[in-house]
C-alpha cells in the first residue's frame, strides 16, 4: 500500500446536547375529546413547556411543523445526555403524549470546529518557539484551547435562538469514491470552510445557524438548525450554498423540517384547538 499521509483532524469544541423531537397528532382521538378536556391537556402541555424552557442550563421550545412530516417539534438544549433523556421522558408523563405519535428525532451536540483557530494557535506556538511533541507544547496548547473555549462559551452554551421559524436538517459530508471530504487535506478543507463561512456571513443579520455534531451519536454527521423571521431567507441561503464547493461537491442532506415557533401559551394554535370560528 502506498505510504499514505495521516490527514489532520479539525479540533472541535462541544457545548449543550440537542434533541429535535417530532410528533404527529392522532387527530381522530384528539377531535374525540370535549373542548374542556382539550383545554386541560393543552394547558398542562403549556405548563410543561414553560417549566422546561426555564431550566437554568439549557432551553426548550415548540414548533408547529409544516407538511405531513409532523405536527409538533420540540427542541431541547441540555447540559448532558442524561438531562436530555430526562426531558424526553418527562413528555411521556403529560396527557398530551397520549395523542402524540413519534415521527422523527435527532440527537446531536453543539459543535464549533476550529479550522481557523487551530491554525492561529499552531502559529502562535511556533512563533513562541515552543517545540512540537514536548510537554511544554502540550501545556501551552491546552492553555490556548482553554482560552478559546472560554471565549466561545456564549456560542456553546446558549438558549435556542429566537426567530419565528426554524429550518432543521441533518447532513453529512460525502465520502464517495471520487470525492471524499475526509481524505482532503486540512488546508483544502480550511479553504472550503472559509468560502462557506463567507457566504454564510452575508446572512449574519437575518439567520442564526446552530451547528451540532452527531458523528457517532446519530445517523448523519451534523444537525443544522437555522432560525429566522423570514422563511424565504432559508431558501435563499441554502440555495446560494449549494453552489459553494463545501456543499456542491461534498454535502449530503437528510429530511428538512420547517417549523413555526409556538410559545407555551400558543400551543393551542399548534394543536388546532384554538378558538373556534363561528
Ligand atoms: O461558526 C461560524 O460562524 C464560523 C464559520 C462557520 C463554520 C465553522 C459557519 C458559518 N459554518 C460552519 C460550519 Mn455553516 N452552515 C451549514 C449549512 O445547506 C448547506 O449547504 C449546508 C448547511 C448552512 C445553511 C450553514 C450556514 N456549517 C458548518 C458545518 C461543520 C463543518 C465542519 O466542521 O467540517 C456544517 C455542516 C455547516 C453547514 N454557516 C455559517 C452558515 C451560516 C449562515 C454561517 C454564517 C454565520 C454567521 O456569520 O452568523
Amino acid at each position: 500500500m502506498a505510504n499514505e499521509q495521516a490527514v489532520e483532524v479539525p479540533q472541535t469544541l462541544e457545548g449543550w446536547f440537542l434533541l429535535h423531537d417530532v410528533y404527529t397528532l392522532d387527530w381522530k382521538a384528539w377531535r374525540g375529546l370535549t373542548d374542556v378536556d382539550r383545554e386541560r391537556v393543552v394547558s398542562q402541555a403549556g405548563g410543561w413547556l414553560a417549566c422546561h424552557a426555564a431550566v437554568e442550563k439549557g432551553d426548550s421550545a415548540a414548533y408547529s411543523v409544516l407538511t405531513q412530516k409532523g405536527d409538533l417539534m420540540f427542541v431541547h438544549y441540555r447540559e448532558s445526555p442524561d438531562a436530555l433523556a430526562e426531558v424526553e421522558l418527562s413528555l411521556r408523563s403529560i396527557e398530551l403524549s397520549d395523542y402524540l405519535r413519534p415521527s422523527y428525532s435527532y440527537f446531536s451536540v453543539i459543535e464549533l470546529s476550529m479550522y481557523e483557530l487551530q491554525a492561529i494557535v499552531a502559529m502562535r506556538l511556533r512563533e513562541a518557539g515552543v517545540e512540537h511533541g514536548t510537554a511544554e507544547h502540550e501545556a501551552a496548547h491546552e492553555k490556548e484551547y482553554a482560552k478559546q473555549r472560554e471565549r466561545m462559551n456564549g456560542r456553546l452554551y446558549r438558549d435556542i435562538p429566537g426567530g419565528a421559524y426554524i429550518c432543521f436538517y441533518p447532513m453529512s459530508k460525502r465520502r464517495g469514491e471520487h470525492v471524499n471530504w475526509y481524505a482532503m487535506s486540512m488546508d483544502e478543507r480550511r479553504k472550503m470552510m472559509r468560502g462557506h463561512a463567507g457566504i454564510g456571513h452575508k446572512y449574519h443579520d437575518t439567520v442564526t445557524q446552530i451547528i451540532a455534531g452527531s458523528v457517532g451519536l446519530d445517523d448523519w454527521e451534523w444537525g443544522v438548525s437555522l432560525h429566522a423571521d423570514d422563511m424565504i431567507v432559508f431558501k435563499k441561503l441554502i440555495y446560494e450554498m449549494r453552489f459553494d464547493p463545501a456543499s456542491s461537491l461534498f454535502a449530503e442532506f437528510g429530511p428538512f423540517y420547517l417549523g413555526i415557533r409556538r410559545s407555551s401559551d400558543q400551543l393551542a394554535a399548534a394543536l388546532g384547538a384554538g378558538p373556534r370560528r363561528s
